[in-house]
């Protein structure tokens, strides 16, 4: 029998009032100009349900499951004032869902911040690596995420800390992941201790202080019982620990590499990512203030800069060295990550360049999800039995599958590689491939043999048959791992006297939030042994006896590629404010923002309301909003008379940023006659004064914060 089945008697419907709905029915919104997601090419997912389709299709809210709904606002009840009913599914699963909508944070770089971009070689590698990427005018897509190692994913940007600085290359040979940081050394020589840094590092124990820094006991105490983190501290103490944006970073592989060219040849090198916008960092006391008004500086930074299309740019680098059984160079062991070898003695040789030019859609998908692995390597690049590097090869991969979720944390939109993926690899958590066959083993000969074993020929990533020397099992490392001191001592007399005192500074600083004096006096006898006068400088500031040196240190040759000041950059993407109020001649501002905006630079007007000003000008910042702490440089076109601008011009002179004024607003800089205090005869003066200030960041003749 067939035919519609006739009614019978149940519950009478009741109507649901229409939901009143600001708007009617949309599909979601199209990604930002600026945003970007993962690409679509991928092996384990078509590109109709890559990457949102699945998650936003239609107009109207639906369950997980697709149906529609008329109501999220009201969880169902027996009657108005009754309890929830347990059959609410939708309540259910709207609740379920975000209580688990976080993950847990990296153990180490949880806080971070990512964009997408593209690399572009330019052959220059070609002769030392077959990898695909490397060879010319090959463009590559990149995403890059950046990160302080010490704090949790809410901390604070600019905490004195080392930075991550981590850059997955999608290439047609599989994946290729670079996880460097912004300083070229480590703390550790061998892996097994990276449990004991760390610990040390985060906040103590039993309180959870302090958060993201580095200035209490516990670090201190371990630095200074375990002299070969000598190097990294210092460097940490040095003004890349404090950078002004991520975009003024240097990156660095840290270990040596080993790269295979087409014919089986080895050389080794070292990866360094140069900045076209040069190295800047910011000076203590105004990173201290960041950290309170805008704790997301860096992250803010970035994603402007790109939204605005100031797209940040880097050169990727190589220093090479012969491939000889000692794998040293100069003298410099090049398997110990404590060491560097210096530019002057190994040029860093342009291989290609980054640029990073969209910024993600989604934080969580994109940033957070992201997973690096320094063992995720391309035929034509190796790694070399660095005991850090070989610990870390162990790490990563086991660090993913609990903050993850399992071990298909590959399938993720943001890790998914753009090289074809048949890795035999089936089920476990959060499966979305959807595998044909029966045999996902080898040999097999049911699903006809594949997948199929590849020559080099054919692109297969090999193992370099590396000589392994005889040996017998031991827990120690080599005797040439030995010198703690030499390198620290170089690096610091290699920098102008203007960083040297902003190291002194720091180490000051950090020892004095300590409570031991046993830890303070133990970090004394190791500044003795690098230098005597930075020795003497910090006890003096602890009020301590400066120890003599207990050992004797070879003094290097100074390598001034180390400094960082005295060098000439480009300015673009640098924020200038002008200081302005409602008696400003606005066509004189408007001439000053044009021509601030025609170096690439970004003005933001400051004034004492919000708005518009002479109808023609928007202010970007009100007194009350504006800090001086957002700009590389302040102008001033009005001395209005507010305390704010008086306090906005101490922190900029004392910061040692440029200032200038034009007409009514020389009377804010009076008595404030120093280098890079400017008055000029008209805005495009004072602009074009302050641009040329800029190019060498900051005006350090003026005297040290
Ligand atoms: Fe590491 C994350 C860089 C030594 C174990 N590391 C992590 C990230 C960067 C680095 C940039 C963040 C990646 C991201 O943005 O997701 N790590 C380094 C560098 C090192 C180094 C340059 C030394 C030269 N790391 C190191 C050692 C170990 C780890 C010796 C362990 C033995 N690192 C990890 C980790 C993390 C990590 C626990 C946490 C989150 C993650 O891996 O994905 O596995």
């Amino acid at each position: 029998m067939s035919g519609e089945i006739p009614k019978v008697p149940g519950v009478p419907s009741t109507t649901t009032p229409p939901v009143d709905e600001p708007t009617s029915p949309v599909e979601p919104p199209a990604a930002k100009p600026d945003q970007a997601e993962p690409a679509v090419a991928t092996a384990t997912g078509t590109p109709a349900d890559l990457p949102r389709g699945r998650a936003q299709q239609g107009a109207y809210l639906t369950t997980a499951q697709g149906a529609r709904l008329t109501d999220t606002d009201h969880s169902l009840k027996a009657g108005r004032r009754g309890p929830i009913l347990l059959q609410d599914h939708h309540f259910r699963e709207k609740i379920t869902h975000f209580d688990h909508e976080r993950i847990p944070e990296r153990v180490v770089h949880a806080r971070g911040a990512g964009a997408h971009g593209v690399f572009r070689a330019n052959g220059a590698a070609s002769s030392i690596t077959r990898a695909q990427f490397l060879q010319k005018d090959v463009e590559t897509p990149v995403f890059v995420r950046f990160s302080t190692v010490l704090g949790s994913r809410g901390s604070a940007d600019a905490v004195r800390d080392t930075r991550g600085f981590a850059t997955k290359f999608y290439t047609e040979e599989g994946t290729f992941d670079l996880v460097g940081n912004n300083i070229p050394v480590f703390f550790i020589q061998d892996a097994i201790k990276f449990p004991d840094i760390i610990h040390a590092g985060k906040p103590h124990p039993d309180r959870e202080i302090p958060q993201a820094q580095s200035a209490h006991d516990t670090f201190w105490d371990f630095v200074s019982l375990h002299t070969e983190a000598t190097a990294h501290t210092m460097w940490n103490m040095s003004d890349r620990g404090i950078p002004r944006s991520y975009r003024t970073m240097e990156g660095f592989g840290v270990h040596t590499f080993r790269l295979v060219d087409a014919d089986g040849g080895t050389a080794l090198v070292k990866f360094h990512w140069k900045p076209r916008l040069g190295v800047h960092s910011l000076v203590w006391e105004e990173a201290q203030m960041v950290n309170g008004f805008d704790p997301d500086f860096h992250r803010r930074d970035l994603a402007d800069a790109i939204e605005a299309g100031a797209c940040p740019e880097w050169d990727l680098g190589v220093q090479v060295f012969p491939d000889t059984p000692e794998q040293t160079f100069e003298g410099i062991d090049l398997l110990d990550p404590t060491k560097i070898v210096p530019e002057e003695l190994a040029p860093v040789q342009i291989v290609g360049t980054m640029v990073l030019n969209a910024n993600p859609t989604n934080f969580f998908v994109e940033t957070e999800q992201v997973a690096f692995h320094p063992g995720h390597l391309v035929p034509g690049i190796d790694v070399t039995d660095d005991p850090l590097l070989q610990g870390r090869l162990f790490s990563y991969l086991d660090t993913q599958i609990t903050r993850l979720g399992g071990p298909n944390f590959a399938q993720i939109p943001i890790n998914r590689p753009h090289a074809p993926v048949n890795d035999m690899f089936r089920d476990g958590f959060h499966q979305h491939a959807v595998h044909t066959g029966v045999a996902p083993y080898k040999p097999n000969s049911l699903d006809a043999g594949c997948p199929f074993m590849a020559a080099v020929t054919e692109g297969a990533f090999v193992d370099t048959p590396v000589q392994v020397p005889a040996a017998q099992k031991e827990r120690e490392v080599s005797r040439t791992f030995d010198d703690h001191y030499s390198q620290v001592r170089q690096f610091y007399r290699s920098l102008t006297p203007i960083e040297r005192a902003h190291i002194a500074h720091a180490y000051t600083f950090e020892l004095g939030k300590c409570y031991e004096q046993s830890i303070k006096e133990r970090q004394l006898q190791i500044l003795a042994n690098v230098d005597t006068e930075l020795c003497e400088t910090v006890a003096a500031g602890l009020g301590l006896p400066a120890p003599k040196a207990t050992v004797e240190v070879p003094d290097l040759p100074s390598s001034p590629a180390l400094a960082q000041v005295g060098k000439e950059w480009p300015v673009q993407g640098r924020l200038i404010g002008i200081v302005a109020d409602d008696t400003t001649d606005v066509d004189q501002l408007l001439e000053a923002v044009q021509a601030i905006d025609a170096a690439d630079c970004v003005p933001l007007v400051i004034a004492p309301h919000g708005g518009m000003l002479g109808g023609a000008v928007p202010i970007s910042r009100t007194f009350l909003t504006a800090r001086s702490i957002e700009f590389d440089a302040v102008i001033l076109a009005s001395a209005a008379p507010d305390a704010r601008v008086g306090i906005l011009v101490d922190e900029t002179f004392r910061h040692h940023k440029a200032l200038a004024a034009w007409g009514a607003g020389a009377k804010a800089l009076e008595g404030r006659e120093a280098p890079g205090v400017v008055v000029a005869d008209g805005p495009q003066a004072a602009v074009g004064q302050i641009l040329e200030l800029l190019r060498t960041h900051r005006v350090w003749e003026r005297n040290a914060v």
